[in-house]
């Protein structure tokens, strides 16, 4: 990987809308130093597209990678679904090593970057041996993703995940849910672990993920929600999440989580997909970001986000690859919007009238619902933020003749062709011509992975 003091811009888009001939100056830790549009190139890095923020991932289980196509398969006695596809999950899930886990995340991150993602939040629960003992170092797996970060040259807000019960409140976990499981206190060191590893490490960050109300307790829930930081969880993803939340507490799961605790702008509850309008309006009031990973959500039946109810008062949001049969920010915004397309038959739904381009509209709500629940300054071309930049080819054929707002909807809904040239992260440049610039051993790592997971 190459750094640069200095890159230029032919057009970028910058908080205040596109600009020309932006010069990016950063400083030595990889942050933006100054920005100023309308300059010569001089002797900076030309990046001669269209250039916007590097998009934020929320969530990631970056492990779930290496299952991607390779669990769509009738079981035998049909009745498919989330469920099912957990069952098989938690099967797969019993045979990573550290060394497999790390070369699949280390893959999947590069993969991420490919495609125009620079930060990834890892929502890590795969903490212990097969057999659910620690390993001498209970922080080692979290360790082995921020490794693969590093590797791959892409940002991370490392998540560890609290998971101690089998379904809400309280129940006992079974077999397959083994690996995740700690109580405050191992959760507690797994955290310190990670911490200490990020230490100094401007690339990273350290927030808190209680995996889910079916995982966690009420009680472990306020223990944490002082947390001056990031707190991730998954909410409301299933109807039968919905009626179990309803049986135990009377209440909804996302009505429960607002009535008992402090949601604010640190939350970021992933899907928030079954959420009654009540709901979704008084979600989008806390400040809260709603965590869609729209070709996750459709590839296991989830259901449909209501972004109309969500939207109409003010709701932020991102976008995550979750179990990556998406890799792409494009595919996921796309997976959004025409998702709502085809419940309403309308078009055009992410957009306003002084925003009529849904390809804006919907980046710039990734760019910074993501920022807003990473822990770190990025999700802008702006001073003080991370050196995190995405360079759109616009002599692609998806992109050719296409400018500023139009070039991006071109990006996010004229077909499958990866248009990103160059990727800068964190100063870096780590994508070059559409390569990862270790594309190549990255990938002999992830193929022998594969082979001892697959054997
Ligand atoms: C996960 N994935 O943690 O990987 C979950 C499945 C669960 C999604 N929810 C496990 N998509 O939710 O219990
Ligand atoms: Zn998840």
């Amino acid at each position: 990987m190459t750094s640069a003091r200095e890159f230029w811009a032919a057009r970028a888009l910058l908080p205040g809308g596109w600009a020309e001939a932006v010069r990016i100056a950063v400083d030595p830790a990889g942050d933006i130093a100054a920005v100023t549009p309308g300059t010569p190139a001089g002797a900076a890095r030309r990046l001669s597209g269209h250039v916007v923020p590097g998009v934020p991932n929320l969530h990631s289980h970056a492990f779930q990678r290496a299952m991607a196509g390779g669990a769509e398969r009738r079981s035998p006695a049909g009745q498919d679904s989330f469920w099912t596809w957990r069952e098989t999950m938690y099967r797969f899930v019993g045979r990573f090593s550290p060394e497999d886990a790390e070369a699949v995340a280390a893959q999947l991150y590069a993969e991420l970057l490919e495609h125009g993602f620079t930060c990834v939040a890892e929502f890590h629960y795969l903490h212990h041996q097969p057999d659910g003992t620690p390993y001498d170092d209970i922080a080692e797996m979290a360790k082995r993703h921020l490794a693969a970060a590093r590797r791959a040259g892409i940002g991370i807000a490392m998540l560890p995940s609290l998971y101690r019960h089998g379904g809400i409140f309280g129940k006992e976990p079974h077999a397959g849910q083994r690996r995740f499981l700690n109580d405050l206190d191992g959760f507690g060191r797994i955290v310190e672990g990670a911490r200490a590893a990020a230490a100094g490490d401007r690339q990273a960050s350290v927030g808190l993920a209680p995996h889910s109300l079916r995982a966690v307790t009420p009680d472990m829930l306020r223990a944490i929600a002082g947390f001056d930081g990031p707190i991730h969880l998954h909410a409301a993803e299933q109807p039968k999440e919905v009626e179990e939340c309803l049986a135990a507490t009377g209440a909804r799961p996302v009505r429960w989580l607002l009535d008992n605790l402090p949601l604010d702008s640190r939350w970021c509850l992933i899907h928030a997909t079954h959420m009654d309008e009540g709901e979704a309006a008084d979600l989008a009031k806390s400040g809260a970001v709603a965590g869609l990973c729209p070709t996750t959500e459709a590839s296991l039946g989830d259901g449909i986000f209501p972004l109309p109810a969500f939207l109409r008062e003010g709701g932020r949001f991102g976008i995550g690859t979750d179990s990556h049969v998406g890799t792409s920010p494009a595919f996921e915004l796309r997976q959004l919007e025409t998702t709502q397309r085809l419940r309403d038959h309308a078009r055009a739904v992410a957009t306003a009238e002084q925003n009529p381009h849904p390809g804006r509209t919907l980046l710039d709500a990734a760019l910074a619902g993501g920022a807003q629940v990473s822990g770190r300054r990025i999700g802008a071309i702006a001073p003080g933020m991370r050196a995190d930049l995405v360079e759109l080819d616009d002599t692609h054929p998806l992109l050719l003749g296409r400018e500023g707002d139009a070039l991006l909807d071109a990006w996010v809904f004229s077909g499958q062709g990866n248009p990103v040239r160059r990727v800068v992260c964190g100063g870096k440049v780590v994508v070059e011509a559409g390569r990862h610039v270790d594309a190549m051993a990255i990938r002999d790592e992830f193929g022998n992975a594969m082979r001892r997971l697959l054997a």
